[in-house]
């Protein structure tokens, strides 16, 4: 396929309540994100991606959108995102939006309209049902936890909603609800924006016969996701609605997709079918879990091995991956996959080099870039999310030994990611005057953007050098992937090849000093350095002179 500008890029996202406040009333906003794109730029990235700035009662931190096409007092007046954008793209930086369209706020007109009787021509908008046997339509579990139905009394009727009742699901099957969406969309883009990414975008086609889930007999409610993810007409309305929409614009796509495979991603993302660019998978994110997110696992390289392999050689030449390792709605990479104590700037840089030399579009979470970590605040009510306040209260009052709840809130818990952004090591992290909606992460003395800037061997100025690095050599961005090395217990070492060139990256995931040699093909052949997260690369026998370091990736020729 020919070569696209978003295959090329490297992507930033913000998560606006937690970047920077300009006011002091303790919330990020546009103003203050404005003002912090000079650091952006120098960190060199290409796009930003903007977690919602849409009006919205807050029920899911502006996930649960009122109005989409006004933006939240408290981020500002739509003038501020104008002047956002204005700024952005004056220094050649691309905005794309979140699209939350699988559901909306309760408090959405739409909504408000269709809720207020059974023959109102809004009522379409949304999915209601009668309830049976005097309950729930179908035993389906939300995903914040409880029935996924809520009965509205007004009406006697159920509104399904699979994340909070604060978010009925919206009726894809209507098409007059498509069109509404369509032009939307259509209005963003004619602003200027450069593209969406689409929340849980999987799911927004539902089997219309609404079957119960199966599953054990023990718990009231089951994960019916068989039901709603990749469902029937799926591929139907994402090619409609690139056809009514994006195929008008040169932007780039990216759907959020829980649950998807890699041969659904590449019927997604094949650029012949005309459905969007790449997808947010998640299988990498499940590494670690048992019985939900919840029930804590070690995770283990050999299985990052395969997920890794799995998806770089699905999408090659067919469709395109996203590359990411965290999120808003995930813990902190650096306390997850690597070490936030002792090795904390080495498996930062480690963990950057792993996923910025894979093939696909890389994503960078705000505050990655310097290492942030994970948080352990002491009580529940030091947090903030609808899902661990939710799973906080169910599990309690199950019976469950608060201990353990909040050692999983603490390796899991979304908040970990949504702790203000630490620009320096003032009061509160330079993130705002006043007193923050969530508290700051307590090691911000240490971990700040002003000493990550200070010190060319940072984490940040790795990360530049990473993105710098992806401009300069197309191997990076579209060379072949294959997997070296498959049962070596501590190191992943992977190679990319393109057009007669090859490059090598060798890392080492935990805190020894493994035995590893590079490929005997590989030995003796010349061979440039480009990176390491060592200033010095370990002596290794028999190897070639730049592919010796513990986590290095080497151009050999
Ligand atoms: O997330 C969708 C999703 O299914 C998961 O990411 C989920 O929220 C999380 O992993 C549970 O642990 C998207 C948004 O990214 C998330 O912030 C929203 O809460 C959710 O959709 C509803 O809009
Ligand atoms: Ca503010």
């Amino acid at each position: 396929m020919e070569r696209q500008w978003w295959q090329e890029s490297v992507v930033y996202q913000i998560y606006p309540r937690s970047f920077m406040d300009s006011n002091g009333d303790g919330i990020g906003d546009l103003q203050g994100m404005t003002s912090k794109l000079d650091y952006l730029k120098e960190l060199g990235v290409d796009v930003i991606w903007l977690s919602p700035v849409y009006d919205s009662p807050n029920d899911d931190n502006g996930y649960d959108i009122r109005d989409y096409r006004a933006i939240l007092p408290e981020f500002g007046k739509m003038e501020d995102w104008e002047v956002f954008l204005a700024e952005a793209h004056a220094r050649g930086i691309k905005l794309i939006m979140d699209l939350v369209v699988n559901h909306s706020s309760d408090e959405h007109a739409w909504f408000v309209e269709s809720s207020s009787s059974r023959d109102n021509p809004k009522r379409d908008y949304y999915i209601w049902k009668p309830g049976k046997d005097g309950k729930e339509p179908n035993n389906w579990v939300s995903v914040f936890g409880g029935s996924a139905w809520k009965r509205d009394e007004r009406t006697d009727e159920y509104f399904l909603h699979l994340f909070s009742q604060k978010q009925p699901d919206l009726n894809w099957s209507n098409p007059e609800l498509r069109r509404e969406v369509y032009d939307m969309m259509t209005w963003w883009l004619d602003k200027g924006i450069d593209g969406f990414r689409m929340d849980v975008i999987n799911f927004i086609s539902k089997d219309e016969a609404y079957p119960d889930a199966p599953g054990g007999a023990d718990a009231r409610y089951q994960w019916g996701g068989q039901f709603f993810m990749d469902g029937p007409r799926i591929h139907e309305f994402l090619q409609e609605m690139n056809r009514e929409v994006l195929a008008k614009y040169d932007c780039m796509t990216v759907g959020e997709m829980p649950g998807v495979q890699p041969d659904e991603a590449a019927l997604y993302t094949a650029p012949e079918r005309g459905e969007v660019n790449m997808v947010f998978q998640f299988e990498h994110m499940d590494l670690d879990s048992g019985n939900g997110k919840w029930d804590v696992r070690p995770w283990h390289l050999k299985a990052l091995k395969e997920v890794t392999y799995k998806w770089q050689r699905a999408l090659m030449g067919r469709g395109w991956n996203s590359l990411y390792l965290n999120n808003h709605d995930q813990p902190r990479v650096v306390s997850r996959f690597g070490n936030d104590g002792e090795f904390r700037v080495a498996s930062a840089k480690m963990l950057a080099t792993f996923l910025h030399m894979q093939q696909g579009t890389p994503y960078i979470y705000q505050g990655e870039e310097i290492g942030m970590t994970n948080v352990r605040f002491p009580s529940i009510d030091d947090y903030r999310d609808i899902e661990t306040l939710n799973y906080y209260r169910e599990a309690m009052e199950g019976g469950a030994d608060e201990s353990v709840v909040l050692r999983s809130i603490h390796a899991k818990g979304r908040d970990n990611a949504r702790t203000p952004f630490q620009w320096d090591a003032g009061l509160q992290a330079g993130f705002t005057t006043g007193e923050p909606w969530i508290a700051v992460n307590p090691n911000y003395p240490d971990v700040n953007a002003a000493a990550a800037l200070a010190d060319q061997d940072s984490i940040f100025h790795y990360y530049r050098r990473l993105i710098a690095l992806r401009k300069k050599h197309d191997i990076i961005v579209y060379g072949d992937f294959d997997m070296l090395d498959w049962d070596h217990p501590e190191v992943m070492a992977y190679v990319r090849t393109l057009e007669g060139r090859r490059l090598l990256v060798a890392l080492n995931f935990y805190g020894g000093e493994p035995e590893w040699s590079p490929p005997a093909d590989a030995v003796g052949c010349e061979a440039e350095l480009l990176i390491g997260n060592y200033a010095e690369a370990p002596e290794t026998e028999g190897a070639p002179e730049a592919a010796t370091g513990a986590e290095t990736a080497a151009d050999t020729g």
